[in-house]
């Protein structure tokens, strides 16, 4: 009774974001109950202990309670189509995610950046973009620091990745800048179809000064309602678009008819890098960042950890750890980024497959795999749609795969682990997965 009085907040998932919100709202001395579905959450008794047993509930969500209170700010990975939400909804509770509460509270302008795939990359850059040109950036969201832990009156830009799940539960994020990077199929487990996971991503565009999209993908086009000027990024140089053409017998950025730089001089590496190295010049451009500024972050960086990174070379074949490519467009980009000039690809790939259909992958691994080497949930699903275009071995743990990848190569050849799924299945997360086929190749010398 006596929760039921004072609470005017719940949070729902007591992960990053959750705690998270939950120090923003006893910061500002405001009522709140932090609620997990979780009966053995790992951290349930620090939890107590930070916020006061009185104020965490963990296991069967409070119906009445979530019924009861203004509004209920969910966590990204819980879906907002959980019957006990719909309930509290229909009883009058609103129901918002951490970033709904980040723009209530921002001063300074936000870049958004969303997609399936590349977002980190992007974020990243643009957060050095900005930091070389002397802005006192905050960067992080769905990577890193979440939103509200940024929040600070000396910040003077935010840059912020979101996922489909953060961007459902903001009304109008008023971006100065939003862009969404690509669309592909990702998180089916989560979304009826592709239009509703689709939708979400445009809601990044909502009430956003100026938009940056991708010249190659209509999917990624704001919707009519959005009233902004767009800078597009991809394919030929145009009027208002960072693409990229031949230039004195090489590949070159352009900022519309000025060639910027040559694509060679990019550390980071695949066709996919050039497209993610103009989306951030678009959007660092839109947010009146210099161009000489950004060319030479973008001479320096040298891309994520996890993310098509090379690790080693053995008897003339290379290994990419490309761990972070937990989807199906993403694996798509890296064998045909990194499918080697003289040689094929031998592929790593499997794991928890979210719902994917892996027919997309059809294509390149018919055009550059020599052998898949299949691992966890997936395998089964993969081999009976990929295994009449390559050879297919399976395998038990990220060692036995490496091992028999390593067999199966030719000088030449590239060894790449792109998953195309999530890692849930058999590592803590992706960077486990990606620091055990570092171990395992390291291990092969
Ligand atoms: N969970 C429960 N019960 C609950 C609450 C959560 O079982 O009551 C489970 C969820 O189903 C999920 C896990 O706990 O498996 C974590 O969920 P969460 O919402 O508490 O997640 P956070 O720890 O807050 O982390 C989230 C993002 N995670 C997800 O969206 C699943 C993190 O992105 C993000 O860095 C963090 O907020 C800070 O903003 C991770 C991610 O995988 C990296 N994102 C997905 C992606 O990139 O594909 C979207
Ligand atoms: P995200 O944060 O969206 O997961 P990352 O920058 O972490 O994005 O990259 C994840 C993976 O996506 C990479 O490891 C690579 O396989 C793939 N990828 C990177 N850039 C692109 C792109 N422009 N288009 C498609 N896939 C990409």
């Amino acid at each position: 009774q006596l929760i039921a009085s004072s609470c005017e907040t719940a949070i729902v998932g007591a992960g990053v974001t959750g705690v998270s919100v939950a120090r923003f709202l006893a910061r500002r001395g405001q009522v709140f109950t932090l609620l997990d579905t979780r009966a053995d959450h790992p951290q349930r008794e620090v939890l107590e202990r930070e916020f006061g047993a009185e104020r965490v509930q963990f296991g069967a969500l409070d119906v009445a309670l979530l019924s009861r209170v203004e509004e209920v700010v969910v966590s990204p990975g819980i879906a907002m189509s959980t019957p006990e939400l719909q309930q509290a909804r229909n009883a009058g509770a609103r129901l918002v995610g951490d970033i709904e509460l980040f723009v209530r509270y921002a001063k300074a302008p936000l870049i958004a950046i969303t997609g399936s795939n590349a977002k980190s990359t992007v974020t990243t850059l643009v957060g050095e973009m900005a930091k070389d040109a002397g802005v006192r950036v905050a960067v992080g969201g769905n990577l890193g620091t979440p939103a509200l832990d940024l929040l600070d009156d000396s910040v003077e830009l935010y840059v912020l990745e979101l996922s489909s799940f953060q961007l459902e539960g903001v009304t109008k994020l008023s971006a100065k800048v939003a862009t969404v990077l690509n669309v592909s199929a990702d998180h089916m487990d989560r979304y009826p179809n592709m239009p509703a996971y689709h939708q979400a991503k445009l809601r990044v565009y909502f009430g956003a000064e100026q938009v940056v999209y991708n010249s190659q993908s209509v999917l990624t086009q704001p919707p009519m309602s959005v009233n902004a000027i767009p800078v597009t990024f991809g394919g030929r140089p145009e009027f208002h678009r960072f693409g990229a053409t031949e230039h004195e017998g090489e590949l070159w950025l352009y900022w519309q008819l000025d060639p910027l730089m040559p694509a060679s001089e990019l550390k980071i590496k695949g066709r996919h890098n050039i497209d993610n190295a103009l989306a951030a010049l678009a959007l660092g451009h839109s947010a009146g960042l210099a161009h000489e500024s950004m060319l030479n972050t973008l001479r320096r960086f040298r891309g994520l950890a996890h993310r098509c990174e090379w690790v080693a070379e053995h008897d003339g074949v290379a290994y990419y750890n490309d761990s972070k490519g937990t989807n199906v467009g993403a694996a798509v980009a890296a064998i045909e980024g990194l499918m080697p000039p003289q040689g094929k690809v031998v592929l790593i790939a499997g794991g928890d497959p979210k719902g994917a259909d892996f027919a997309e992958l059809r294509k390149p691994v018919e055009r550059c795999v020599r052998t898949l080497v299949l691992i966890g949930t997936a395998a089964d699903a993969m081999e009976a749609t990929l295994g009449d275009l390559a050879d297919v071995l399976r395998a038990d743990s990220m060692e036995d795969a490496v091992r028999k990848a390593a067999a199966a190569a030719q000088s030449g050849d590239v060894v790449l682990l792109s998953p195309a799924c999530a890692s849930f299945d058999m590592f803590r997360n992706y960077q486990d997965r990606g620091e055990q086929f570092r171990q395992a190749v390291e291990g092969q010398q």
